[in-house]
């Protein structure tokens, strides 16, 4: 067994470490981890084990999902970024973590895809699909995330219920960052590593919508997500 993986995620695009919350979470998680990694890039979720990115490859096997993947590493490797956080803390964590995952990534989601966003993410990410058929796959690609976010639910809402519904899980998010520097204060845990990829990709992303607008609101959130990205993603400046 080799101590380094494999980081298979999207190209970093938009200013941010990653364009994907969840492929900012894992990455932040390794080097927290102190783990080595390289990254390969992909664009094809359906090449993925779970079809999603991000996955890793450890000795040849391929492993989906970010939670997931951070379980099985810190599991094998004796590794808990935790340590010393009361059970109550633990589980406090493990609600922001779904919160941010299950909830505020689908509010990103219509945004970016259906929302004030989407001129910026079609050129970004299709620009370079002819221009003859780059509508027809565009449109294609915004019906499959229509579909998607109508059976996860937030689709059901107007844009105004939706962006509402953001406003409170930022504004949640800003109070349980609070004065930082982290989190939890001083150390750095592993719930850093999920608010942190929301907050970079709402603060820092380039791009700007009522979404992205409500969360540079927040004062301590846009110097939170700076204060990690000098630190732990210094080559974005
Ligand atoms: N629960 C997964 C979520 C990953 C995820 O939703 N990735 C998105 C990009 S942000 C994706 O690959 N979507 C492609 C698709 O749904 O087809 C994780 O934590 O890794």
């Amino acid at each position: 067994m080799t101590d380094e993986i494999t980081l298979v995620q999207f190209p970093r695009k938009l200013g941010v470490p990653n364009p994907s919350p969840f492929c900012v979470k894992l990455e932040l998680w390794l080097k927290l981890a102190g783990i080595p990694y390289t990254v390969e890039v992909q664009t094809m979720p359906g090449k993925a084990p779970k079809k999603k990115i991000p996955y890793i490859i450890e000795n040849g096997r391929e492993i989906g999902d970010s939670t997931l993947i951070i379980e099985h590493l810190s599991k094998t490797r004796g590794i808990d970024l935790d340590a010393g956080l009361s059970p109550r803390e633990r589980a406090l964590d493990q609600a922001v973590w779904a919160m941010c995952d299950e909830r505020l990534y689908w509010y990103c989601v219509h945004d970016r895809w259906l929302g004030a966003g989407w001129p910026v993410i079609r050129d970004t990410f299709f620009g370079g699909i002819p221009s003859l058929v780059r509508p027809i796959i565009t449109s294609i690609i915004q019906r499959s995330v229509r579909k998607q976010l109508w059976n996860q639910g937030a689709g059901r809402h107007t844009p105004d219920e939706i962006l509402a519904m953001a406003k409170r899980d930022i504004a949640a998010l800003a109070d349980i960052v609070g004065d930082g520097p982290y989190v939890h204060g001083e150390r750095i845990r592993s719930i850093d590593t999920v608010v942190y990829a929301f907050a970079v990709n709402m603060t820092e992303v380039k791009l700007d919508t009522p979404f992205t607008e409500a969360a540079r609101a927040h004062a301590n959130l846009v110097a939170y997500a700076r204060r990690i990205t000098e630190k732990y993603f210094p080559e974005l400046g």
